[in-house]
């Protein structure tokens, strides 16, 4: 699955990029070339810098890694080592710069004279930058991969989750009662930039998993000032249009449809396990965390016997349902049931059956996947 939905996205991409870069093929020999696809918001912050700065096609050029073969071919990893865009590439001098940040430094500085120097007297704007590309890039693919990890995540709640927490950090961050419409004030500065892009991706592809955790996810600072530059900006309009055109023709080739939690949810009716965790029926709860609630079984098949699940089932019906989504979950249920089994206190301590019940023929009885952890007595093999 996860190859068919690479190939989906790659063959979207060169579609894409075909479409949109195919005047940039007619264009006489240029000073700079910048790799890049309409989608990347990490591109997108030197687009914004070429709009604003008006900078003609003889100055940079803008064509897609497809023109030299795709983002893995050996041309390609020759401009970029890291296979990915943005790009620059140099022609005088035969250099080539790789990563958003250092392309968009170099634009600001190679055409300082022209056009807004993007760098007003003011520290934030690169602090807002530095954040948005530490904190930020390195989870931005819980907004659209199909399965994790998202950077350092193996969930993408807990990938979201941090995202939302860190676009709080940085609208902290937006200096106080500036009179806009950019984040210091009327002058430009790579933070807009910089920030601008991730915003189109989030305030498009939020609502798609808006069900998790409500509407806050976007600050409504930034919420105003991006709203704010689409509305009185064209260099930012453009940037916008373009990223939004590539979004939704995703969502045109069907690319969420397989994507848990974007166009896959968990339907399935909700079970008595709902209301012990709800608190609507008691249950006597021996371990509990944010993600997972360990319970005596009320019909004990053993002196000591503990049902261990996950609190948000997910899809985890039964554990043939499992999908790489949920590696972490099932790691932290399976050493919960460990901790458990080693626990004298609960009447455990020399040695324990731990069972998971995949289906009605299994004896499995509800629908929310769950370890049992039995002890206290001798048990037999094979299991009856
Ligand atoms: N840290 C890099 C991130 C670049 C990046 O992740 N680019 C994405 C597009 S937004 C990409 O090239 N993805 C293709 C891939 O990873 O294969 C930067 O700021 O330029």
């Amino acid at each position: 699955m996860k190859t068919v939905l690479g190939l989906i996205f790659a063959s979207c991409l060169l579609l894409l990029n075909d479409a949109f870069y195919c005047d940039a093929l007619s264009s006489v020999s240029p000073k700079h070339t910048l790799y890049d696809i309409p989608v990347s918001n990490n591109g997108a912050r030197c687009r914004i810098i070429i709009n604003k700065k008006q900078l003609e096609e003889s100055e940079v050029s803008i064509l897609s890694p497809a023109q030299l073969g795709g983002f893995r071919s050996e041309e390609y990893l020759k401009v970029s080592p890291q296979g990915k865009v943005p790009a620059l590439q140099i022609h005088d001098s035969g250099l080539c710069l790789a990563e958003s940040d250092t392309c968009a430094r170099y634009l600001i500085s190679t055409y300082e004279g022209i056009g807004p120097s993007f760098q007003p007297n003011n520290p934030i704007s690169n602090q807002i930058a530095r954040f948005h590309d530490l904190y930020l890039t390195t989870i931005q693919t819980c907004l659209y991969r199909a399965a994790p990890p998202f950077g350092s995540f193996h969930t993408r709640q807990d990938a979201l989750k941090e995202y939302s927490k860190q676009l709080y950090v940085i609208a902290d961050l937006f200096p106080e009662q500036t009179s806009g419409p950019y984040i210091c004030g009327s002058e430009v500065s790579l933070a807009d930039a910089t920030l601008f892009p991730s915003v189109v991706f989030a305030s498009y592809m939020y609502p798609k998993f808006a069900h998790l955790e409500g509407s806050d996810f976007i600050p409504d600072k930034i919420t105003k000032w991006f709203q704010g530059l689409i509305a009185s900006d064209e260099a930012f309009r453009k940037v916008y249009d373009e990223m939004m055109g590539a979004l939704q023709k995703w969502d045109e080739n069907g690319r969420w449809d397989s994507i848990w939690l974007a166009g896959v949810r968990d339907k399935e009716p909700e079970t008595l396990f709902d209301k012990i965790i709800s608190g609507e029926i008691p249950a006597t709860i021996v371990k509990e965390d944010d993600k997972m609630m360990a319970f005596k079984d009320i019909n004990p098949a053993a002196p000591a016997h503990v049902l261990v699940i996950p609190k948000d089932r997910n899809g985890l019906t039964r554990l043939s349902k499992a999908t790489k989504e949920q590696s972490e979950m099932l790691g932290h249920l399976m050493l919960t049931a460990g901790e458990i089994a080693a626990d004298e206190s609960l009447g455990f301590g020399n040695g324990a059956r731990i069972v998971v019940n995949d289906g009605k023929s299994a004896g499995q009885e509800v629908f929310h996947l769950h370890i049992h952890v039995l002890g206290g007595r001798e048990f037999t093999w094979p299991p009856g």
